[in-house]
């Protein structure tokens, strides 16, 4: 069994982002500069923008932090949003999610432009993603393929069975494993709460991507012998031994799982840290300007 080590992952990716970034300003090109909305105070959120910002500064990339309250209006937001759209100096920017209850979060993703869209959630990359075309790929499938890629895990032919339909997980990896490229190639089952048998089916894989929000839901009986686990939840639960009163689990009952498996990603420190990497990398790319010219 071989523990996937997303830090260093992540590290080694930041040091070449750092390196093309050298050579892109060397060539007479602007230093790339992402910018992150965050609304409201949720601390979870809090750290994941401050993550953001953090790697940012480590591969020579400008950012921009704006930070409005809970309280601010859906107009208002789209209003700054119109501003970053056409700020040319601002290559690419996120909006955290979620957003309070009063604003609408499929309004505000149609309201970013496709080009500046480096979370990859706006319908015209999500459907150029779908067809194979150049676009900003989502942060945690992208932080999969990587995975699967740098650690040499193949995927051809593989049964694979994807838990959760959300739009920015299991949706978009299911689709990307499926279709006929080197990542890709699988026969996929894309598993969820209606599914009839979630054990059997999770029991066929030979690749499991975990991708549900239940802390520790994937015990050690519904996995296959010598599977590769990729667990993609970041759950909260109380821990009174914890210095902050709550530690972090995965999808995965890891200990348990982790003898069966071939391969699996810990948590922390697994695919959340590929995330923030996908995140520079659409922004290089945006710099760059690859995907739209
Ligand atoms: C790690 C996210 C749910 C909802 C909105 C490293 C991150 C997390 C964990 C991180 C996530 C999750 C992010 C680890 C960004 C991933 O070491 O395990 C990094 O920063 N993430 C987000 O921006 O919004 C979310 C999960």
């Amino acid at each position: 069994m071989k523990i996937i080590d997303g830090r260093s992952l992540a590290s080694e990716i930041k040091s070449e982002i750092k390196h093309e970034v050298k050579k892109f300003i060397n060539g007479g090109g602007k230093v790339p500069h992402l910018a992150a909305v965050l609304v409201g105070e949720n601390p979870a959120s809090q750290a994941y923008v401050r993550n953001k910002i953090k790697s940012c500064e480590k591969v020579g990339f400008e950012s921009t932090l704006i930070r409005k309250s809970e309280n601010i209006s859906e107009d208002e937001l789209l209003a700054i949003i119109d501003k970053l759209n056409n700020n040319d100096d601002v290559d690419g920017f996120i909006v955290q999610l979620p957003l309070p209850k009063h604003i609408d979060e499929s309004k505000v993703t149609l309201s970013i432009d496709p080009k500046k869209d480096v979370d990859g959630f706006h319908p015209v990359n999500i459907g150029r993603m779908a067809l194979g075309l150049p676009c900003y790929l989502p942060a945690t499938p992208n932080g999969i393929l990587t995975i699967l890629e740098r650690y040499n895990i193949k995927t051809s032919g593989k049964n694979i069975v994807v838990i959760g339909r959300s739009n920015i997980v299991g949706t978009p990896i299911s689709i990307l494993l499926s279709r006929n490229t080197k990542l890709g190639n699988g026969t996929v089952t894309l598993t969820h709460s209606r599914t009839a048998d979630l054990v059997s089916e999770v029991q066929r894989a030979d690749i499991i991507i975990a991708a549900i929000g239940i802390p520790e839901f994937i015990s050690a009986d519904m996995v296959k012998e010598g599977a590769v686990i990729i667990d993609v939840g970041i759950n909260r639960v109380e821990d009174e031994n914890a210095p902050k009163g709550y530690k972090l689990v995965g999808d995965v009952d890891f200990d348990e799982v982790a003898a069966k498996a071939s391969y699996i990603t810990p948590v922390p420190g697994g695919v959340g840290q590929m995330t923030v990497t996908s995140l520079l990398q659409n922004t290089l790319k945006a710099a760059r300007k690859e995907v739209y010219g």
